[in-house]
């Protein structure tokens, strides 16, 4: 089923958007958790981290990564650190099912997290 995440995907609401391939999107959340929090998504809608199917999404998730690291690097967090987080269902924490990578950073993170 569709989230909010395929109509900022097809550009129907706003979203502050700072990276965009064929394939992939990163935006800034609209409730951020750190100086840098930024959301980047695939723009096949996968649910949820268990809908991935490796053989099928290594690329995708390797764009998404790629992408995590260029981010950090242009928002000066790479060197001194940041997090990377999937939530994943109800207990995950998952609030909007359509596959999203946290990408945090510019203050110190905490463990465990809440
Ligand atoms: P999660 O709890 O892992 O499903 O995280 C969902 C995140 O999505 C949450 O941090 C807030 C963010 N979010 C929800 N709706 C919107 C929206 O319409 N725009 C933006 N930019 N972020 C959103």
């Amino acid at each position: 089923m569709s989230t909010i995440f395929s109509k900022i995907i097809n550009k129907e609401i706003p979203a502050d958007i700072v990276f965009e391939t064929d394939t992939i999107l990163a935006f800034k959340d609209v409730n951020p958790q750190a100086p840098v929090h930024i959301l980047i998504i695939p723009k096949v809608e996968i649910p949820k981290v268990t809908d991935i199917i490796v053989k099928e999404h290594d690329g995708l998730l390797g764009e998404m990564i790629d992408a995590a690291n260029k981010l950090a690097k242009e928002m000066g967090i790479a060197e001194d650190g940041f997090r990377l987080v999937f939530n994943c269902g109800d207990k995950g924490g998952q609030e909007v099912y359509h596959l999203h990578l946290h990408l945090l950073g510019g203050r110190q993170m905490k463990w465990p997290p809440g």
